[in-house]
């Protein structure tokens, strides 16, 4: 089943940020689709393969806090 979550993210501030933080989202296997922006990204994933544990985790993991 498909679901969405945006995360709040802190220690974004430019570009680079913005493609690691991406980068480090479309790795999981779940994940569908990511749109980035500095301070925030929106997921949509396959709740059956991920959580928006596993891909805060990756966010945090890429240097970055979720808030
Ligand atoms: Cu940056």
């Amino acid at each position: 089943m498909m679901a969405e979550i945006t995360l709040k993210i802190e220690g974004m501030s430019c570009q680079h940020c913005v493609m690691a933080v991406k980068k480090a989202i479309d790795g999981i296997d779940g994940v569908n689709s990511s749109t980035v922006v500095v301070g925030s990204a929106t997921v949509t994933y396959d709740s059956a393969k991920t959580n928006a544990d596993a891909i805060s985790s990756a966010v945090r993991n890429a240097g970055y806090k979720v808030v």
